[in-house]
């Protein structure tokens, strides 16, 4: 994009924002004033175009920080860096002050942010809305190779969020609250600015938390937006998830039947007006909050009601887990909410009428509600978020559904901006791109594909090029990890890679079972020809036990081999603490080896494996989520594909004779991987009760699959680090995932969206 303003009058206006002259700013003058003149410029440009408008509701949206994604969206960043420079600082040292706001857990929170940014860049008029928790998730400390919580504030003054004169009155059984809405500006690219719009409460007692980050559940009045999803291991966190839920969509509903009203619309005619996608289940009570809005504010109809609404509203599922599945006892409602009963039976009723088959009720003969089975009723569209995951929920999980409604399903694999994912994390590779292609390909994604063209991949200085870039990229990690957690990594090796939150269906712990194998081989003589770091990043929720049983094992392999001369040369475990944005943005340009090697049938899409892509690493992954799609993209020569499809998957379930002891039996260097876990090397240094537990957990359930696919996983990576060796032979690798990358913009998410779902 061209420049929007020069230097000087940036300048100008930076000392007019800092009210000082620049030269005599320090570095948090500077940067509070760039933040207020990004907001101003970001206002002049906010988005009221069109009769019809989006609203994205969802429980997370992990926007991570914005200052340089603000300033390369809005035309200004090259400008900013140039003129900080002069004044001995640089945008990156700027952002260093600001706290990132990490409201979500992983790939629905930031999936949602990306779609903020593709919405506003493709000029659509859409705003997200969602809850503004003041306590972020929790920062991640290690201490005795184990995870510990602390709380994760990031409201600090100046902040993004502008307090707007926009307040409701939220009803609970026992008592009331009065809202306050918040908004946070989203720039596009190039283009108009939306809104993410965050409800608070008027009054958070911050002074709540305890020890760590526990704090008292009960206390929902003074603290609903303390944090972000607590801890739901309880009765008292499932209810006060209940809170913040009903929280959430009665001020969105609110809110949009009176933007709505204002535009002109009698709400008759609504669908006209509004267009509501349903972010997983957790804003699906926004459906019976606006039927009963409807009839008890605005005189309407029931019937007349729920048809309003049922054209109103798009649900997307994220996964097939059924642990993640929301279905709430109807006593939490009753105790929460218990004005949304009677339409919730109202809604339940009218699908008893229509079909006998007992699995699409929206109750359950347990008094349960099924928040899945309203959207899919009550909503004109359900989306799956890659096309193996459209397909299972097509074929097994949802199939009842789907024989009832087979219009409503469609798929809409996930994307990535590439403004964050590519221009702001690897401008130097956004250069390289740009010197051969041009730079149509950050409007228009998929102009990437001339990267694959054969003069580009057999040229060998290009190809170079590329290597060198992902060796600074390397470099400038390894100062990285040197400055924030004294980690000393060597670039010259292999940096492959696993950063996602602590699954057992993502499997780290057969990523962990290689690296012992890899270790006991060096052990004994046979050494790598280039080393290897692995380099891990993950959070584990607090009460998720065997979750953390992994991160104890990952921590011990890094003691381990940061310990023993004769392997760390060779062989560095290395887990990065408190995994966040700020620090994906980091890890990820610098990737050689793109781990993504959940359970296939398990992994609804995947987003991780898309920004590693982008930034020429190579995947080494199962036929799972959107790696089904890149594998068709790359072809076979370009990504390593392993283990059980997701067909024996699913029907190894269904025949319920799994058992791993008997591939550990069968399987003698799978056996002696597993049993180093318990070894007394590993419990010199590590906690037996930790270590044993997961042990057995291996051996006696192993829930997600590790061992069967283990022998694959091995071959597959062994290759992979061969390959390696070809260094320009690996360089082709790079350039065509990079070329393919084109379809995984979110740009082009968006616009499936909009052509078949939003209609804007
Ligand atoms: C549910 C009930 C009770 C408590 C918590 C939850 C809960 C919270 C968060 C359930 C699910 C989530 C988050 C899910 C998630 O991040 N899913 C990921 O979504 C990505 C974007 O579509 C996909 O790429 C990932 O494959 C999927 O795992």
């Amino acid at each position: 994009m061209d420049t929007t303003m020069n230097k000087s009058e940036l300048k100008r206006k930076l000392a007019a924002a800092c009210q000082k002259e620049l030269a005599a700013c320090s570095k948090e003058e500077l940067y509070n004033g760039l933040l207020t003149l990004v907001q101003e410029l970001a206002k002049e440009k906010e988005n009221t175009k069109g009769k019809k408008k989006l609203y994205y509701i969802s429980a997370e949206f992990l926007i991570g920080k914005l200052l340089s994604n603000n300033l390369i969206n809005l035309g200004l960043f090259d400008e900013a860096d140039t003129l900080l420079k002069e004044l001995g600082f640089s945008v990156s040292q700027l952002e260093e002050l600001e706290p990132e706001p990490s409201l979500g857990n992983g790939g629905l929170g930031r999936l949602a942010a990306c779609f903020l940014d593709s919405i506003a860049t493709l000029g659509l008029h859409g705003d997200g809305i969602g809850l503004n928790y003041h306590l972020g998730l929790f920062r991640q400390h290690f201490k005795d190779n184990l995870q510990n919580e602390e709380p994760n504030p990031w409201i600090t003054t100046p902040s993004w969020l502008t307090k707007t004169d926009v307040s409701y009155e939220i009803p609970y059984r026992n008592f009331t609250l009065t809202s306050r809405m918040y908004d946070i500006e989203v720039t596009g690219y190039g283009n108009r600015t939306n809104k993410l719009h965050l409800f608070d409460m008027e009054t958070v007692n911050e002074t709540l938390t305890e020890e760590g980050i526990s704090f008292d559940k009960t206390n929902i009045k003074e603290n609903l937006t303390l944090f972000l999803y607590p801890d739901d291991s309880d009765r008292a966190g499932q209810i006060l998830r209940i809170y913040q839920q009903y929280f959430m969509v009665s001020n969105a509903a609110r809110l949009i039947l009176s933007e709505a009203q204002t535009a002109g619309s009698d709400l008759y005619d609504l669908p006209d007006y509004a267009v509501i996608q349903i972010n997983d289940t957790h804003p699906t009570m926004v459906i019976p909050e606006l039927i009963r809005l409807l009839t008890t504010e605005h005189g309407m109809e029931m019937a007349t009601a729920i048809e309003v609404v049922s054209r109103t509203c798009a649900y997307t599922n994220h996964t097939i887990l059924a642990e993640a599945l929301e279905t709430w006892p109807m006593d939490f409602f009753k105790e929460a909410v218990p004005q949304l009963i009677p339409i919730m039976e109202v809604l339940d009723d009218k699908v008893r009428r229509r079909f006998e088959d007992p699995s699409v009720y929206i109750i359950d003969k347990e008094d349960r509600v099924h928040m899945a089975h309203i959207d899919i009723h009550y909503g004109f569209s359900v989306n799956g978020v890659a096309a193996l995951h459209t397909d299972i929920l097509k074929e097994t999980e949802l199939n009842h559904f789907y024989r009832l409604y087979p219009e409503k399903f469609n798929n809409k694999t996930n994307g990535i901006t590439f403004r964050r994912w590519l221009l702001h994390s690897n401008p130097e590779l956004a250069g390289f791109i740009t010197e051969n292609i041009g730079d149509g390909y950050k409007r228009d994604a998929s102009c990437l594909e001339a990267l694959g063209a054969k003069k580009f991949t057999t040229d060998m200085k290009l190809l170079h090029r590329l290597l060198a870039i992902k060796k600074l990229k390397k470099q400038q990690l390894a100062a990285y990890l040197k400055k924030t957690q004294g980690m000393e990594l060597d670039p010259d090796s292999i940096f492959d890679i696993q950063i996602k939150r602590l699954h057992e269906y993502k499997r780290q712990q057969l990523n962990a079972l290689y690296l012992i194998r890899k270790y006991l081989e060096i052990k004994r003589g046979k050494r790598p020809v280039t080393p290897i770091t692995a380099i891990f990043g993950a959070k584990a929720a607090p009460a998720y036990t065997i979750a953390k049983d992994i991160i104890h094992l990952l921590l011990c392999l890094e003691q381990l081999t940061r310990e023993d001369p004769k392997v760390r040369p060779y062989l560095r475990v290395v887990m990065v603490e408190n995994y966040n944005v700020t620090a994906a943005e980091k890890l990820i340009p610098a990737c050689d080896i793109s781990q993504q090697i959940s359970l296939a049938s398990k992994e609804a899409s995947g987003t991780g494996n898309m920004k590693f892509m982008l930034n020429g690493a190579v995947t080494l992954g199962t036929d799972d989520g959107a790696n089904v799609e890149i594998h068709e993209l790359v072809g076979d020569e370009n990504i390593y594909i392993f283990g059980d499809s997701s067909e024996t998957v699913i029907r190894r379930y269904q025949d319920v004779n799994y058992c791993s002891r008997a591939y550990y039996e069968a399987d003698p260097e799978l056996k002696e991987a597993v049993d180093f876990i318990v070894s007394s090397a590993m419990r010199s240094i590590g906690s037996p009760e930790h270590l044993e537990r997961l042990y057995n957990e291996l051996l006696n359930k192993d829930w997600f699959m590790t061992f069967p696919d283990f022998k694959a996983y091995c071959a597959a990576r062994e290759q992979a680090y061969k390959d390696y060796e070809n260094r320009t032979g690996w360089a082709q690798k790079m350039l065509v995932n990079i070329s393919k990358a084109g379809f995984f913009s979110s740009d082009r998410t968006i616009m499936e969206y909009n052509r078949d779902i939003w209609k804007l």
